[in-house]
């Protein structure tokens, strides 16, 4: 494939991983080209730009594919390191920063759609796994708590007035709990319980640039209950 543009991105909307680079993309004002990419139907350049794990999100940066949305981030900030910066430069910070980044990863992986399902749903769904809920509660508490330790001066953001990876990582997906939960007619994971993340999630959602680039609910809605069967 030869294109012109010399940043290019492959991701799916609905994909919280995909709308981490794209918060990033333009937060930090990064000119690219989208690309829609349908997962029940691989594209080739998907699988080209990632055949390890065929998976959006791919950023092209002149001809040359970066994957994992953890990796794609720590690369524009390198990159365009003269706009906004997404890790905080002192160490300390940037060490605490990529502690939080790793526990949110490694735990939340795969669990917001459990998170948000009711148990029958999730039993139907996923088998009978009760402690899934719970679990996510548990990872929830932790991250509250830890966020209001470690970043006591969070205005609104954890680093400042302007998201940073991690606001951008928490945000991207907790921006979507309630779509889950209007879609699923339940409500057992209640972000308003946990302040810090809640008041995160608001500050993020508010910023008009990304009421473009979060995904809509309703149509988030429509996509959660076609993909499970849930009308
Ligand atoms: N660790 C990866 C996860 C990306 C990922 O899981 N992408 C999923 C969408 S949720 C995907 O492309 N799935 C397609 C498939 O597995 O066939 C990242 O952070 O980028």
């Amino acid at each position: 494939m030869e294109k012109e543009s010399e940043v290019v991105f492959l991701g799916s909307w609905f994909i919280s991983y995909c709308t981490r680079v794209r918060l990033a993309l333009e937060i930090k004002g990064i000119q690219y080209e989208y690309i829609e990419q349908d997962l029940t139907n691989k594209s080739q350049e998907l699988v080209n730009y990632n055949p390890v794990h065929k998976k959006v999100p791919v950023l092209v940066h002149k001809g040359k594919p970066i994957v994992e949305s953890i990796v794609i981030l720590g690369y524009v900030d390198d990159c365009w390191k003269y706009s906004h910066k997404l890790f905080p430069e002192e160490p300390y910070e940037r060490a605490k920063v990529r502690f939080w980044i790793n526990y949110y990863d490694q735990k939340s992986n795969g669990r917001q759609k459990t998170t948000v399902t009711p148990k029958p749903t999730f039993q139907k769904l996923w088998g009978p796994n009760y402690k899934a809920i719970e679990e996510s509660n548990e990872l929830l508490k932790v991250l509250e708590e830890g966020i209001a330790r470690d970043f006591p001066k969070r205005s609104p953001f954890l680093n400042g007035e302007n998201p940073g990876i991690l606001d951008i990582l928490i945000g991207s997906s907790a921006c979507n709990v309630e779509a889950f939960n209007e879609a699923i007619g339940g409500r057992d994971l209640i972000l308003e319980k946990y302040q810090c993340l809640y008041e995160l999630v608001i500050a993020l959602k508010n910023i008009p640039m990304m009421k473009q680039f979060l995904p809509i609910d309703h149509d988030l809605v429509a996509k959660i209950r076609k993909k499970f069967n849930l009308n």
